[in-house]
């Protein structure tokens, strides 16, 4: 029987990141995918369009979350990327309460900054609330950026170390989480690495770093990620698997398309 995930993020109808990515990808990895959508928006936020039209869902998630306790639905792990404000990390927060049975895997990515700097429509409070939420995940997978902010720190760019990278990590741990996957690390030229890190265990997985700044790649990361662990693969294992994905899919997007990565011909690397 396949396992069952909840995908908690916004629906960008344009776009290829969040839920539009997290749906194929999940379903890739014959993971059977229900969505908890928290807000509709015509594009992402990036900078490749003008401001898009937003629709918050905020009033009706605790809506449809009742509907599913009332018809007795689990989830096999629940998964949180892109949420708008800091009423909705409480409502998720509550989801995870009302939902999580002693085998759900909790997964959070703590979708608001890259490259140094808060995306649009983020700031320190909320950076605050999602170190709070970190609390009742199983496993956090921050960016540089993203792990300098959670823990109130002046974000780092460039001129680290695995050292740095490492204690940054045992503080992430501090949080609450129990594994944490910093992703997106430059730790040698031309090479991206993720760290992954628990209470037991350090390990680096690499991959050559392709040219470009790509739009979505980490929504691509963390599906896949958590596709292959709930295949079966162990973490590094699952880990490297979404990492050859992520390459292929920058490799495959021609250099005009600029929104977002071509994945959809490299699914196939997800499946069995
Ligand atoms: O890819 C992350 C993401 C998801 N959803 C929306 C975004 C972003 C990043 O900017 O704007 C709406």
């Amino acid at each position: 029987m396949s396992k069952r995930v909840v995908s908690i993020q916004d629906i960008s109808c344009l776009g290829q990141c969040s839920l539009t990515a997290a749906l194929p990808v999940l379903t890739a990895c014959g993971v059977e995918c229900a969505v908890l959508p928290t807000a509709l928006l015509s594009t992402h936020t990036g900078p490749e369009f003008t401001r898009p039209f937003v629709r918050s869902l905020t009033e009706d998630l605790p809506v449809i979350a009742r509907h599913w306790a009332e018809n007795g639905i689990t989830f096999d792990a629940i998964a949180i990327g892109y949420l708008g404000s800091r009423q909705q990390i409480d409502l998720v927060s509550r989801f995870i309460d009302q939902f999580r049975t002693p085998k759900t895997l909790v997964l959070l990515d703590p979708v608001m900054a890259d490259n140094g700097r808060f995306y649009s429509g983020f700031d320190m409070d909320y950076a605050r609330s999602m170190a709070a939420l970190c609390a009742k995940c199983d496993m956090i997978l921050p960016n540089l950026t993203e792990a300098c902010l959670l823990l109130g720190a002046e974000p780092v760019t460039e001129g680290y170390d695995e050292t740095f990278c490492l204690t940054l990590a045992e503080r992430l741990i501090g949080l609450g989480a129990k594994t944490v996957l910093l992703t997106g690390l430059e730790l040698e030229p031309c090479t991206v690495s993720n760290l992954i890190y628990d209470r037991d265990s350090a390990a680096l997985v690499s991959a050559p770093r392709l040219p470009g700044r790509f739009h979505g790649t980490g929504d691509l990361f963390a599906s896949a990620l958590l596709g292959r662990l709930l295949g079966g693969d162990p973490l590094p294992a699952a880990a490297g698997r979404a990492c050859q994905f992520v390459g292929a899919s920058i490799a495959n997007t021609a250099p005009d398309h600029r929104y977002g990565v071509s994945f959809e011909n490299c699914l196939n690397l997800l499946m069995d």
